[in-house]
């Protein structure tokens, strides 16, 4: 007898040292996360006497500093912390047009710094991983150089139950600025490249962060909870989105983003904890603006600002929305290891026309697009996707024969320039001769891309929207939202 071209005692003696193998396998693996589960307590241990070294530290320096200065020792008095002024009004939400002015055709300068002032109190840590590693819960951290900001937001966080357009209700937590009302997403925070912004935050049912996702600042003010401290009370974040230059690759940060939380994260960004971030461009010269329209990028194609919209695909597990704020944090096995979604949702729509955030959810019904080469400017899309799954986009008829209709400018707030000679101008893709359109585009868990769209008539037209399964491509669910072109 033969299988597969063995006889039967070689096969049996075979599956014996296939069977004996996988046994030493799983005694070695059982072996090694004995050990990976000592070398853990271990560390655990150490970074407690670590931390509580540290603290003793403080306590020490507090104490000498007090008697100090009860003997009266002259000691640097700390400058006095500059309050931020909450500017509750349309100029920090309302998003204008800035023209920049520029004093010639040279590349778009940097504002000039202020002078760095220190936060007012004592550095109280030896080094970064210090820091990264014994302040993780502070009720007040200080905001270090402090500026005085050209743009402000205050944010808290909010929970409540949600409806959703297929009837569905779950419990939701997001933020909400002074002026957006609780809904789902965020409100959008869009700052221009060169201001210096600051976000306020005031999280109850803390601690929670927000992430500046693809802004990169410096760690105290990233908001990521693991490598700087979590707030429990109140944060004024910090930061500076770069201005861009006429073609250069190198500079620049206008494009689309994302904020969120950044504690217990993969469960508080399902829980509804983000908000889109869009970053304008400075205004050169050589490059102004039509009426009505903004650039994408500081030398990027013009766009109608009243059709601009936001796709932000999400989808939520209902078991996750029964799950608390720490759920999972302390070694017991809640299951985020499996995001098993069962509703599917198109969120957004057009940014200059976001319905009251107290109307709940904000989800796309349709969408309003330019027709290629009339009067107005084309229409863009800013997509995000905002959940954990794979996302594939088609542009079609209604008939489903597809439509090369969206030129892809940017993407994750990088413009998609010709970079072929080095050192030399770079123009982006559309001027070097070669738009970068398509008919469908497939991005993964927090990819943005602005996508101009370019319908060749009048019309109806579809953008259909699938989520599919991060493992076998499955298509899970499908959303078919009408694009009307005129
Ligand atoms: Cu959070």
């Amino acid at each position: 007898m033969s299988f597969l071209g063995l006889n039967h005692s070689v096969w049996a003696a075979e599956i014996k040292r296939r069977i004996d193998a996988q046994r030493r396998r799983r005694q070695a693996a059982l072996v090694a996360a004995q050990r990976r589960r000592e070398a853990a307590a271990a560390a655990k241990k150490r970074r407690e006497a670590t931390a509580a070294a540290a603290k003793k530290r403080r306590e020490a320096a507090a104490a000498a500093r007090r008697r100090r200065e009860a003997a009266g020792t002259p000691t640097p008095s700390p400058a006095p912390t500059p309050t931020p002024t909450p500017v509750a009004s349309p100029t920090a939400t309302a998003a204008p047009v800035v023209a920049v002015p520029m004093p010639s055709a040279e590349p778009a300068p940097s504002p000039t710094p202020a002078p760095i002032v220190e936060g007012g109190h004592p550095h109280e840590f030896e080094s970064q991983v210090d820091f990264s590693s014994n302040q993780l819960d502070l009720q007040n951290p200080v905001t270090e150089f402090f500026q005085t900001p050209d743009r402000l937001e205050v944010l808290s966080v909010f929970k409540r139950d949600l409806s959703f357009d297929d009837g569905a209700v779950f419990e939701m937590w997001s933020f909400e600025s002074a002026t957006s009302g609780r809904g789902f997403p965020g409100p959008l925070l869009r700052p221009t490249e060169g201001e210096i912004f600051h976000a306020q935050v005031t999280p109850s049912m803390g601690p929670h962060t927000v992430h500046w996702h693809g802004m990169e600042p410096d760690p105290r003010n990233d908001g990521v909870g693991h490598t700087s401290f979590e707030i429990g009370g109140t944060y004024t974040y910090q930061w500076q989105a770069e201005p861009g230059r006429p073609g250069d690759p190198n500079y620049g940060a206008a494009g689309t983003y994302f904020y969120h939380c950044h504690v217990n994260t993969t469960l508080h960004v399902q829980m509804g904890m983000l908000g889109p971030l869009v970053i304008d461009p400075v205004v050169h010269p050589d490059y102004p603006v039509s009426p009505g329209a903004r650039r994408v990028f500081v030398d990027g194609p013009e766009y109608d600002i009243d059709t601009e919209a936001l796709l932000m695909p999400y989808s939520v597990d209902p078991r996750w929305h029964t799950l608390s704020h720490a759920a999972g944090l302390s070694g017991e096995d809640v299951g985020l290891n499996r995001f098993e979604p069962t509703h599917f949702y198109p969120m957004g729509g057009e940014l200059a026309h976001r319905p009251d955030a107290e109307k709940k959810v904000w989800i796309m019904s349709s969408l309003r697009a330019n027709v290629a080469g009339g009067e107005r400017k084309p229409t863009l899309l800013r997509v995000l996707n905002g959940n954990y799954l794979p996302i594939y986009l088609e542009f079609t008829e209604e008939d489903g024969t597809t439509v090369d209709m969206a030129e892809v400018v940017s993407h994750d707030g990088r413009a998609f320039r010709d970079t072929s000679v080095p050192g030399q101008f770079s123009p982006t893709c559309a001027d070097a001769g070669y738009p970068l359109t398509t008919d469908c585009l497939a991005f993964g868990a927090a990819e943005r891309y602005d996508l101009l769209l370019r319908p060749p008539r009048a019309g109806k037209f579809l953008l259909r929207v699938e989520w599919r399964d991060w493992i076998t491509s499955e298509i899970l669910s499908t959303r078919s939202i009408p694009v009307i072109a005129s």
